[in-house]
């Protein structure tokens, strides 16, 4: 296909690293630099999946942790279909957090494993790029208290930290560390200029499928 494929870029990382506010700027910068993009966001809370999601997160209501972790799954698979579309367009998208984010919190919690929580995400569009936003909890801290929701609390959250460096092991996914701490704006120029790399070297290659 003539200009090819866009590329699927995510940003991980903890609450306060700033995924949210560079994904923003990114897409912004990209779109501005002539480029198709659009932002996503996991969960994404809009659909009904996503409510029930939002509800749990606020704790207005209760589930099972299995039944939470298939849901937070399912809402990144009722995207799919729009998700391929849009790569075969030629759209690259910039999401704020995936199946990594799904695996690392579910997998913090008492007696989950990492190869249990990855089967719900496994097929996945697999990520061509996943920048990993790294803040110690120290500057975490600096930055603000946490929120109210569910999951917001340092000894959970330093759990969290762990299952996504077991994660960052895997040498089959392209994880990018990328230093938190710096300026909005350093960190934005990072992020463009390894974002266009990626998006330059994977527009003739086929999507590929997420732990499988
Ligand atoms: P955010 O809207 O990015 O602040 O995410 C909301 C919260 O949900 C945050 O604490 C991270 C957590 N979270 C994000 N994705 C998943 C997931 O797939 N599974 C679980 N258990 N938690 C998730
Ligand atoms: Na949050
Ligand atoms: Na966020």
């Amino acid at each position: 296909m003539a200009g090819g494929r866009g590329a699927l870029i995510v940003l991980e990382g903890m609450d306060r690293a700033g995924k949210s506010t560079q994904s923003r700027r990114l897409v912004q910068a990209l779109q501005a630099a002539g480029h198709r993009a659009d932002l996503l966001r996991f969960p994404e809370r809009s659909t009904e999946i996503g409510r029930l999601i939002g509800a749990y997160l606020q704790r207005e209501r209760e589930l099972d942790d299995h039944a939470v972790h298939l849901l937070f799954a399912a809402n990144r698979w009722e995207h799919v279909t729009s998700m391929k579309e849009k790569l075969r367009q030629g759209i690259t998208l910039v999401v704020d957090r995936y199946a990594f984010s799904g695996v690392a919190f579910t997998s913090a919690k008492e007696n989950f494993c990492l190869e249990w929580c990855k089967q719900a995400d496994a097929g996945l569009p697999k990520p061509d790029l996943i920048l990993f936003l790294q803040l110690s909890p120290e500057e975490a801290a600096a930055r603000g208290n946490f929120g109210s929701e569910r999951y917001e609390n340092s000894p959970f959250q330093e759990k969290v930290l762990q299952s996504f460096r077991h994660l960052m092991k895997e040498k089959t996914l392209n994880w990018k560390t990328m230093d938190a701490s710096k300026s909005i704006e350093d960190l934005h120029n990072e992020i463009k200029t390894v974002a266009e790399k990626t998006m330059q070297e994977v527009k003739d290659k086929p999507l590929g499928e997420l732990w499988k």
